[in-house]
């Protein structure tokens, strides 16, 4: 990654190199011309973003994980958070499509073996296809443990029997990162195998797009497989090491979903701003009544909060140390401010902000899967409170 232990050794730095100003820029430039104009479109047809998706992958702002061995950009975390909080800014929904192919793709940077990812990551950079990680399934989401999809060996083969829900790109993927239980009776951390599972496996069926409150541009699929075929060679690391896999891309992708709840916060602050100068009530802008710039301020010091936490967590991962309890605060929070300024937002543009004219309350219909997909706020508080219980005890 670009984030180099330096920053470390010179003590704590709030700057961004000029390789991340650039990519700042970069993406800032694109959310405004390529997002931006066709956000509302997308929120309201619920159209998959294929065309701006594609203009990403070419610009190169789509899978900035993937090792400059395997033909990507090999960026760090921080180098991705910037980003995603631009895209954000222009479009959760569309960031979202985005960044799960980066979640699909941890995995596999990871645990995956040179052929693999040679094969899995370098057709994503050949081409601009979309990955999706297979997870949660319906009977089990915050408790992944609970999961159900089992897959057996038979011969040099894998069979999967089983269904997943609630798979983003689910409906456009080339191949999917699956979670499955190959051991009854192991415990967690040995009960599971991750799998990369071809898109056009026989046996493997996508459910319809399903339709959400919000990031409707982003496609929300179940997908169920039925004696689904995959090769020994398709087993992530070792049989057994799935659940620990599947765990550790959060530790690269938790401080990016938070980034992207830093952007939407951003967008709400920033409209909210432009229309409190523009509206006047008693005379005045209502800006000038303080008890909307007061809303405003609280708004920019959650924003600011937020992308220390995120920026935190993510040059952490980026300099060699262990960020799970840092990126599930930085996650928590920044999806928790989202909602808070999306809320005051709409109450800053009064009647207008709740009318679907403006991009209002599109932004809270939006920000509220943030406190939900990649761990629900219960659940990186339970992250939170085992860890910091566990250094109480010893
Ligand atoms: O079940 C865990 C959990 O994290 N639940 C939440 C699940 C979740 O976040 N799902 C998100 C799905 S993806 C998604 O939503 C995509 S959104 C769309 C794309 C967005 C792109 C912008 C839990 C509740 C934290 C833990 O479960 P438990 O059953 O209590 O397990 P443990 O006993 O804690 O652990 C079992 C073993 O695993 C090891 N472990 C646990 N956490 C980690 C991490 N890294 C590595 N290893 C881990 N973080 C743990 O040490 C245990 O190992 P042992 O060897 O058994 O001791
Ligand atoms: P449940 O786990 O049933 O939780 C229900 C409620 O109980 C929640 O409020 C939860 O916080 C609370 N709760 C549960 N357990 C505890 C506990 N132990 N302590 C306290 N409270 C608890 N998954 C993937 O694998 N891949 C994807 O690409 C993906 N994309 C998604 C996109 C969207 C739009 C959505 C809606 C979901 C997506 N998910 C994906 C799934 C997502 O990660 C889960 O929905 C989420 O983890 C919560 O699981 P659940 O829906 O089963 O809720």
């Amino acid at each position: 990654g670009l984030a180099s232990a330096s920053a470390f050794e010179s003590g704590p730095c709030f700057g961004l190199n000029a390789e991340q100003k650039d990519l700042q820029e970069l993406a800032r430039k694109f959310t405004l011309n390529e997002i931006i104009p066709k956000a509302a479109h997308h929120d309201k047809t619920g159209e998959y973003p294929t065309e701006i998706l594609k203009k990403l992958w070419e610009v190169g702002l789509l899978n900035l994980h993937i090792p400059e061995a395997h033909g990507g950009l090999g960026l760090g975390v921080m180098d991705c958070a910037i980003v995603t909080e631009e895209l954000a800014f222009g479009c959760s929904g569309i960031q979202t499509a985005a960044e799960a192919n980066g979640l699909a793709q941890a995995p596999v940077i990871l645990a995956g073996n040179k052929a693999q990812k040679d094969k899995y990551l370098g057709r994503m950079t050949e081409s601009p296809l979309m990955c999706a990680y297979g997870v949660t399934e319906p009977g089990a989401g915050s408790d992944v443990a609970g999961l159900q999809t089992r897959a057996v060996k038979k011969g040099d083969k894998w069979i999967i029997n089983g269904s997943k829900m609630w798979i983003t790109n689910g409906g456009h993927a080339n191949w999917y990162f699956v979670l499955a239980r190959t051991d009854d009776k192991a415990g967690a951390g040995k009960a599971f195998t991750g799998f990369i599972v071809d898109g056009d496996s026989p046996g493997l069926t996508v459910g319809r797009k399903e339709i959400n409150m919000g990031q409707r541009a982003s496609d929300t699929r179940g997908i169920s497989f039925e004696d689904v075929e995959v090769p020994e060679e398709n087993v992530l690391g070792e049989v057994g090491a799935g659940f620990k896999i599947a765990m550790g891309a959060f530790d690269i992708t938790r401080p990016l979903v938070a980034a992207g709840a830093v952007g939407l916060a951003r967008r709400a602050l920033d409209e909210a701003s432009k229309f409190a100068l523009d509206r006047k009530t008693m005379g005045k802008p209502i800006a000038s009544h303080q008890a909307i710039a007061f809303m405003l301020a609280d708004m920019a010091i959650g924003v600011e909060a937020a992308r220390n936490m995120t920026w935190k967590s993510a040059w952490m991962r980026d300099n060699g140390m262990k960020n799970t309890y840092w990126a599930s605060m930085a996650k928590a929070f920044a999806s928790e401010v989202a909602n808070k300024n999306a809320a005051d937002a709409v109450q800053i543009a009064g009647g207008a902000g709740f009318n679907t004219e403006l991009v209002f309350e599109k932004l809270m219909r939006d920000a509220k899967i943030f406190m939900i997909y990649e761990g629900t706020s219960q659940i990186q508080r339970l992250v939170i409170s085992r860890t910091l219980l566990d250094a109480a005890k010893a």
